[in-house]
């Protein structure tokens, strides 16, 4: 768009020009900010940062909208402008598109308690959607309008003149045509080489979303834990009596994924109970189980609903070993070695708390916490500490993972 922004150089072509400046800064923070989010890469070690770079999506997100309605303030103008050229009239509405659907989707994330999670659900996928198609998009509008591109389909001019003049070699018929098009063409290829593969394995999870089961048994096959024997379900669960789980797991961890297997894997109750426990696997798994359907929720937006989970009730596991009158707190450990969580003794006692084992009648594979993961419905899934291995009574507070880095203590859906 520089070159129609070129000739608009005046009056309120100045003001197009760094409307369009202002919005592709805009769009750069967005990008980066949004991508450094959703890359698994940077969860582990970016840890306190990460609150502070969603907030400043959030901000920036919020604040886009401003140089939107300006433009449209301008619109009428502009929009008799590009009469003759259908091509920017297309951009213009394909970048109005993605500005406001990821305006709103983005504000529908970022009330996420308010509408609810079916709505930020649907939010989130739109978000990706958008993102996926509109950042390569942009990404492709701006690569083939910045200047060395044409300063060198100039100087191809200027060679191939040349080269005519010194009777070298015929100047080709249309080598600016030419080589900007294969120049296109090959950052079109480019992109599409490199963001297509995740695009699709994007779309598949996404679509799988509605029959989720199909992604769930993928990592299941992935399964990295060698703990035996499997654990066998009771009626209940197999087949699930949810009905199978609906919805998609986003496998999140802030450090790489553990494995287990019998030699390493154990089970402690300990801290201010009457009775500590240390189970080995064989053990664990012989612990009578129960069955509960329930939905599940993180804070990002997503959820998956009517998970079968089959496993202990934390109730029952606090009863037999018999919580001493100080304790004051549940503190759950993850195999992982990093992270935490707590439940007051008052949350710790609602009937769906679970020591989870199963989900839809199958191990809990690696990727999603198994072989053993705390499952607490009526909170988000931060609470919901994936490799389960320790469970302490305390007497004072301690701060999860994740409350540590500002999220609320405070979870419930
Ligand atoms: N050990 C551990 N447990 C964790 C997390 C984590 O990073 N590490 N993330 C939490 C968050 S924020 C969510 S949404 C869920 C995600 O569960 P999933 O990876 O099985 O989808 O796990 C929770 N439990
Ligand atoms: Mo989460």
């Amino acid at each position: 768009m520089s070159g129609l922004l070129d000739r608009l150089r005046k009056g309120y072509g100045k003001k197009l020009v760094s409307l369009h400046a202002w919005n592709g800064w805009i769009v750069v923070v967005l990008a980066l900010t949004g991508l450094i989010l959703v890359g698994g890469f940077w969860r582990g070690f970016l840890g306190e940062g990460r609150v502070w770079i969603k907030w400043l999506h959030i901000v920036v997100g919020l604040a886009s909208i401003l140089p939107v309605i300006y433009y449209l303030l301008l619109a009428g103008k502009h929009w008799k402008q590009l009469k003759q050229k259908p091509w920017q009239r297309f951009n213009v509405l394909v970048v109005l598109g993605l500005l406001l659907g990821w305006f709103v989707s983005g504000a529908l994330l970022w009330l996420f308690k308010l509408v609810g999670p079916g709505v930020s659900n649907a939010a989130l996928v739109a978000h990706d959607l958008l993102t996926w198609i509109g950042l390569p998009y942009i990404i492709y509008h701006s690569l083939t309008r910045v200047k060395w591109l044409k300063e060198s389909s100039r100087r191809t001019i200027k060679n191939d003149d040349r080269a005519a003049a010194d009777g070298l070699h015929p100047a080709a018929p249309q080598p600016v045509y030419t080589r900007r098009a294969f120049i296109r063409g090959a950052i079109g290829i480019g992109l599409a080489a490199t963001l297509g593969p995740s695009f699709l394995k994007w779309l598949g999870s996404s679509l799988g979303s509605v029959g989720g089961s199909q992604t769930i048994d993928k990592l299941i096959e992935e399964n990295a834990n060698t703990l035996v024997p499997d654990p066998v379900p009771l009626p209940a669960s197999s087949p699930p009596m949810g009905g199978g789980a609906q919805g998609h797991f986003r496998v999140y961890t802030v450090t790489p994924i553990p494995a287990f297997s019998n030699e390493n894997w154990s089970f402690t109750i300990d801290g201010l109970v009457e009775k500590s426990s240390k189970w080995n696997w064989e053990q664990f798994v012989a612990l009578k189980r129960t069955v509960q359907v329930s939905d599940f929720h993180c804070v990002t937006g997503w959820s998956v609903y009517k998970n079968t989970w089959e496993g202990i009730p934390l109730k029952t596991l606090l009863k037999e070993a018999g919580v001493k009158p100080n304790a004051k707190t549940v503190k759950f450990y993850s195999g992982d070695g990093v992270y935490t969580d707590t439940l007051t003794l008052e949350q710790a006692d609602m009937d769906d708390v679970m020591v989870a084992v199963m989900h839809d009648g199958k191990p809990i594979p690696s990727d999603l916490g198994g072989p053993v993961r705390l499952v607490v419905p009526k909170m988000y899934a931060y609470k919901s500490v994936k490799w389960l291995n320790r469970i302490e009574l305390i007497e004072g507070e301690h701060v999860g993972y994740w409350e540590e880095r500002g999220y609320s203590n405070d979870a419930w859906v």
